[in-house]
């Protein structure tokens, strides 16, 4: 059984496992695994943290996830990485709170938009990498929003309706961290409300729910993590003492 939320790097001995007990392969200021985190915050999960030193991964991670990423997933002998595959599985074996839509035509078009999200991702990155100086990066990531900006406001408070589903979670992460770009670039805005009213009002609304508080970074702790990461040395244990 594993207490500290401190990351393991190679070499380090590794932490039992409990008999039974759901364990959380992380990265704290992973945004994919922040999905993972939603669902088990959300459905009320009980499940442990082992959070890993990407930079020196251990060997037994490696082993249970040869990818080398996370999130990873672990109970007694079974292993599940990828953090759609996660969610997935722990919306089937936890019945509760229930975040897939049963109705297919609704599933299918969730499916698409987190397929269309990978492109706000790209271009949310690429936006940082150069720190908008390439106004077309930036244009792109405004162009490649426009799916969900649309999509929201047919649905309601959330992507789910009333209720957050699935969606809203998969594309949160994203979402709390879209600040950074207005912090670090001055003069750019990363969600204009006159350009993106709905998705405004959904992040407002998100920001409300138990599960986005739960998990959660505020700006400066996402910005001090992105200035560590990005000179080569990220500092993963940023504000722990134990
Ligand atoms: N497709 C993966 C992506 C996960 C991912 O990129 N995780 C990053 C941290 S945010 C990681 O583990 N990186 C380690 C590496 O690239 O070596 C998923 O959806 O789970």
């Amino acid at each position: 059984m594993s207490t500290t939320q401190k990351s393991f790097s190679k070499g380090s001995e590794f932490p039992a496992l409990t008999p039974g007990k759901l364990r959380l392969y992380s990265m704290r200021f992973c945004p994919y695994a922040q999905r993972t985190r939603l669902v088990l915050a959300h459905k009320k999960i009980d499940f442990e943290t082992v959070n890993v030193n990407l930079k020196d991964k251990p060997e037994w991670f490696l082993e249970r996830n040869p990818l080398g990423l996370v999130p990873v997933l672990e109970q007694d002998d079974r292993v599940i990485y990828e953090s759609a595959i996660t969610c997935d599985y722990l919306d089937d074996i936890y019945q509760d709170n229930k975040l897939t839509p049963s109705e297919p035509y609704r599933r299918a078009r969730d499916s698409i938009l987190l397929q269309l999200f990978g492109k706000v991702v790209t271009n949310y990155y690429g936006t940082l990498r150069n720190k908008g100086e390439d106004k077309e990066v930036f244009q792109n990531f405004h162009t490649s929003l426009k799916p969900f900006e649309e999509e929201k406001g047919k649905r309601g408070a959330f992507f789910g309706g009333d209720q957050p589903s699935m969606l809203d979670f998969m594309l949160w992460p994203w979402f709390e961290r879209l600040p950074i770009i207005s912090k670090m670039m001055p003069g750019a805005e990363a969600l204009p409300a006159e350009k993106f009213p709905n998705l405004n009002a959904w992040v407002e609304a998100m920001l409300s729910q138990p599960a986005v508080k739960e998990t959660m970074f505020d700006l400066p702790t996402h910005i001090a993590f992105l200035q560590g990461y990005s000179t080569g040395k990220p500092n993963y244990d940023i504000g722990l003492n134990m």
